[in-house]
């Protein structure tokens, strides 16, 4: 039997028998994910091993602080491991710096935020008033302070133009501790638009620039971005949770590393990175003090389990497999996206350099929400998403967002990406939105209900099986047996 068989079904074991119905759950996620294919860009399949990491006895245990310097006992292992955690990353990514307690992007992102802060804002306005102690400051003085900490500006990518919501939305928390700005893409490219950038960076003099994003099918120039953020004396910040795994393969290099160029980097470690859910940030030495305060600055304690699933990813990314992979990933996108372009679908920008793409589906008469929820239908799982300036706005979308970071992990290639592409387009074509038969709108066309020709559905579905079939989520684990202890209804 395999070892990562028996390592689940020792866990299931156990949580049926507490839990049965979680235990069920959990076995018919597997099935959900064995029958439906993964398009959604910002998901993975992390290895057994990555899952297994998580479920044991350090999830008791309390650590805050870091190795060596805790204030519980008895954190001698959990040291180990997250010192272990950390130098992983530092030979993964070449930072000076890495701190790997974030519980998520969102918390990574506040934690960079305020070590900019404390780091560019609080420290030289302490060390102007020649404060040694801040407990000493007077009120007035800590007032003045924390004045200036509250209105410093972030520019950031819009959310509209794929830009994600910790990066200054209207009603995220960013928006309110920062005077937030964002910059778009072109309209008529949808390319981000340095000069204009420029320009902006110039006008609003942010503390800090950042970049990186959701839904954006391009590589970014970071040397630009230092340039730009540099001439403004900003710090120039990126969040690639969405790429880390392209930059851990060396499939963004040179101008295209953030990890050359930014002061402060953030990241998820379960998209691209393949890793368990969670954050990451990583630093020039100057931020590292304040960064390694993330706990009590952001989180409550971090979660050393998931810091061993952590390290397990790591020293998995670190292997030229993962580069292989990573190049995969990017080759895929690259080829699925010309194939939806032979297909006729409208692709965002006309491609892609990362592992992601945007496909407009209001050629066909519907909405993103009509697509996403058809094609799940018919055994895809992709999310829609609005394209810049969208006017079917952020709940109907008039997009769609796919990645190959899922696909690739399964051991798909090119002939599986021209096979998917054509089902987007068997699917899509054969759809109509419904009219709407009662109330105030009666007569218009939904938004939201549509019809599929049940001849492409049943196609479709059929043709997504057998994909599905030549590669199986997670073929080490014995689905039928699982349903057969621990999935029955
Ligand atoms: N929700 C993630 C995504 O799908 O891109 C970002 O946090």
């Amino acid at each position: 039997m395999n070892p990562g068989f028996i390592g689940y079904l020792a866990n299931l074991c156990q949580v049926a028998e507490v839990a049965p119905g979680v235990a069920k759950s959990i076995v018919q996620e597997l099935a959900d994910q064995r029958q439906n294919l993964k398009l959604i860009a910002s998901e993975n399949y992390c290895s057994l091993a990555t899952q297994l990491a998580m479920g044991n006895l350090l999830t008791d245990k309390y650590a805050e602080g870091i190795p060596l310097h805790r204030f519980y006992a008895g954190c001698d292992n959990v040291d180990a491991i997250e010192a272990y955690a950390c130098e992983q990353v530092k030979t993964l990514f070449g930072c000076e710096h890495a701190y790997v307690q974030p519980h998520s992007g969102a918390d990574a992102n506040l934690i960079a935020y305020w070590a900019i802060l404390q780091t560019r804002v609080e420290m030289p306005a302490l060390r102007e008033l020649d404060v040694k102690d801040p407990s000493k400051l007077s009120q007035d003085d800590w007032n003045a302070i924390r004045s200036k900490l509250g209105n410093q500006r972030l520019l950031g990518m819009d959310y509209y133009s794929g830009g994600h919501l910790t990066h200054g939305y209207r009603h995220n928390v960013s928006a309110m501790m920062f005077d937030a700005y964002t910059y778009g893409v072109d309209k008529a490219s949808g390319l981000l638009d340095y000069d204009a950038l420029e320009q902006q960076a110039k006008e609003v003099k942010p503390l800090i620039l950042l970049a990186g994003y959701s839904a954006y099918p391009r590589a970014i120039d970071f040397r630009r971005l230092r340039a730009i953020a540099d001439a403004v004396d900003a710090v120039l910040m990126v969040d690639m949770a969405h790429f880390a795994g392209l930059v851990a393969g060396g499939v963004f290099e040179g101008d295209y590393n953030p990890m050359l160029h930014a002061h402060v980097v953030t990241s998820t470690t379960h998209k691209t990175l393949r890793g368990p859910r969670g954050g990451l940030v990583m630093c020039a030495s100057e931020f590292a003090e304040a960064v390694d305060k993330g706990c009590p600055l952001v989180i409550g304690g971090p979660l050393p389990h998931v810091i061993a699933a952590k390290a397990v990813a790591f020293t998995e990314a670190n292997s030229p497999e993962f580069k292989t992979y990573a190049q995969a990933v990017q080759r895929n996108a690259g080829v699925l996206a010309q194939a939806c372009v032979d297909e006729g679908l409208d692709v965002a920008t006309g491609g892609t350099d990362n592992h992601l793409m945007l496909i407009n589906v209001t050629g066909f008469g519907i909405t993103g929400r009509q697509a996403e929820s058809a094609l799940r239908e018919c055994g895809i799982t992709l999310n829609r998403n609005s394209l810049p300036y969208d006017p079917n706005g952020p709940w109907y979308t008039s997009g769609l967002r796919i990645g190959t970071p899922g696909v690739t992990t399964l051991g798909m290639g090119e002939s599986e990406m021209r096979e998917i592409a054509a089902v987007l387009k068997l699917v899509l074509s054969n759809m109509t939105p419904n009219t709407i038969e009662s109330g105030p709108n009666a007569g218009k066309l939904s938004k939201a209900k549509y019809s599929i020709d049940p001849h492409a559905h049943d196609e479709a579905r059929a043709r997504v099986t057998a994909l599905l079939d030549r590669f199986p989520v997670y073929p080490e684990l014995d689905l039928p047996f699982l349903l057969e202890h621990f999935g029955a209804s």
